[in-house]
């Protein structure tokens, strides 16, 4: 067997070696970063935030620790646009096809591109991401869900991937590392359909009496694990996932990640499956919360959270880790299957104290739960400050002590001392996106939302949209909920924001 450089070394040699170099040879200028991002977890949907309905002990302890953000945002109140916006440093709506993908989407991010982990990459950190996709995969057609993936995120600057194609409710339901479906049988091919049915698996549609989870609206497409889902598919059957193992496969992921690369700085974006539907909790969640399975997915998410606090402090990282709890969007309860969510839901509010939620233009879409934690660096408190995380991957770049390169991420700004509590003086705007296009702004006090069509609830989520044909103004300081549009009262804030908007639109 050949020998690594250490393992040569024995006895004095070895001794000599430590007492040169410190206990841990991490460098101190580059700290680890981990983000960890919940799907559709709402502002009120964590105790730290102020429900009393729901006990979220890991994530509360490391906000307790840190600094928790009132006044942060997401760019999209849908999940591809946020991840593309995070990812890239551009507000997806500068880019038409970067709506929700399918599950056989090609990649919107092409390869070549400087991204968050391409530039921290080049800074030297060693990058994963574990988790949720949903960027698209392959080139112009798809992905060869058989052969070798391209155009994925070991094309545009992760080391390492273990992921979930698309969401949870979009075949394939197949996990990816790297470049190639886990489990696959060659005999056994994967065959994706977004239009017509392929192959002889049973569907929600036809087969209603084999599921396990039936669907709301839509979802009625191929029915895997007793889950009907968007989509066709056919083949395999090896690598299929359990949705119930998915939280303790991904998270499993993710803390070897960190220990194997506990010696040199890292980056890990952990984009949790819950709480996106389905939610399928595994038993020992199950129950739990005594909200249905949305309340136990919050629950396994809290565990997910816990999980990788504790093995940063195991391996004494805590003190070199900046560590970042947020959410692709806001939350919705009923989001195309019938499990119990709005039945369960009982006094507790999942957007907190906002209005609307995924999918809205409201801040129910967009503003969302935000802690950053670093043990010692970070003060702990809660910060006002308007955040929004666009601004992560130019901060991160300062963080890691990098330059953007020229032309890259146009939108992100470095506001790393806001999000080190350094300074309260956040952004002077931030720009929200809803589901069928509508920008808003905040400034100060103030957030508008442009006019435009469209209904003002959604029929099966019952989401308020925030859609309305004329503009709408709300102060936020005095009226957090968006209850009263006060544009007509206040028409030059109106124009200073419109002018403001049309100009960021350029
Ligand atoms: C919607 C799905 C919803 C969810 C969403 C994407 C239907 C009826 N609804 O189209 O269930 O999958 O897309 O969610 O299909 S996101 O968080 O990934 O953006
Ligand atoms: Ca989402």
């Amino acid at each position: 067997m050949k020998k690594t450089g250490r393992e040569v070394l024995t006895g004095s040699a070895l001794a000599a070696l430590a007492a040169l170099q410190p206990l841990n040879s991490q460098t101190p200028d580059k700290p680890n970063i981990i983000i960890i991002y919940a799907d559709d977890l709402g502002y009120g949907d964590v105790s730290c935030y102020g429900s009393s309905t729901i006990k979220t002990p890991n994530i509360d302890r490391l906000a307790a620790r840190g600094l928790r953000f009132t006044n942060a945002h997401c760019t999209s109140a849908t999940s591809t646009p946020s991840r593309y916006s995070l990812l890239t440093g551009e507000y997806a709506w500068r880019r038409p096809g970067t709506g929700i993908l399918p599950g056989d989407a090609s990649a919107i991010i092409l390869p070549g591109r400087h991204t968050m982990p391409s530039v921290l990459k080049s800074a030297g950190y060693t990058t994963a991401i574990v988790g949720k996709w949903h960027l698209g995969l392959g080139p112009q057609g798809g992905p060869d869900w058989n052969g070798t993936i391209t155009s994925g995120p070991a094309d545009i600057g992760f080391d390492y991937s273990f992921f979930i194609p698309a969401t949870g409710d979009r075949v394939p339901c197949v996990f990816i590392e790297n470049r190639h479906v886990v489990g696959l049988d060659p005999a056994d091919p994967i065959r994706v359909d977004y239009n017509n049915k392929t192959g002889d698996w049973p569907t929600g549609r036809e087969n209603p009496e084999l599921l396990k989870m039936h669907p709301s609206h839509g979802h009625d497409m191929t029915i895997v694990n007793g889950i009907s889902r968007i989509g066709y598919m056919t083949g395999g059957k090896s690598a299929l996932w359990t949705d119930e193992d998915i939280a303790d496969v991904i998270t499993g992921k993710a803390v070897s990640f960190i220990e194997n690369n506990k010696d040199h700085p890292f980056f890990l974006y952990f984009a949790t499956h819950d709480i996106h539907v389905p939610r399928v909790p595994h038993p020992r969640f199950a129950g739990k919360s005594g909200m249905g399975p949305r309340g136990d997915a919050i629950l396994e998410f809290d565990w997910s959270v816990g999980e990788i606090v504790k093995t940063v402090e195991r391996l004494n990282l805590n003190d070199n880790t900046l560590i970042i709890v947020t959410s692709d969007n806001g939350p919705v309860v009923d989001d195309g299957y019938r499990d119990q969510a709005v039945e369960l839901l009982g006094s507790h509010k999942p957007a907190g104290p906002l209005r609307g939620g995924k999918y809205s233009a409201f801040d129910g879409g967009t503003r969302v739960v935000f802690i950053a934690n670093w043990n010692g660096k970070i003060k702990k408190g809660v910060s006002d400050a308007l955040f929004s995380q666009i601004d992560l991957m130019a901060s991160f770049c300062r963080l890691a002590g990098a330059d953007l390169p020229k032309g890259s991420a146009p939108d992100s700004r470095n506001n790393l001392n806001v999000l080190l509590g350094e300074s309260s003086a956040g952004r002077d705007w931030v720009v929200e996106h809803s589901a069928n296009g509508r920008l808003s702004i905040i400034k100060g006090d103030w957030k508008y939302i442009e006019p435009g069509p469209g209904v003002k609830v959604m029929a099966n989520t019952n989401t308020e949209t925030g859609n309305d044909p004329l503009p709408q103004l709300y102060n936020l300081r005095t009226d957090i909920g968006e209850k009263n549009n006060v544009a007509s009262e206040n028409q030059p804030v109106v124009k200073e924001l419109t002018d403001l908007l049309n100009k960021l639109k350029k």
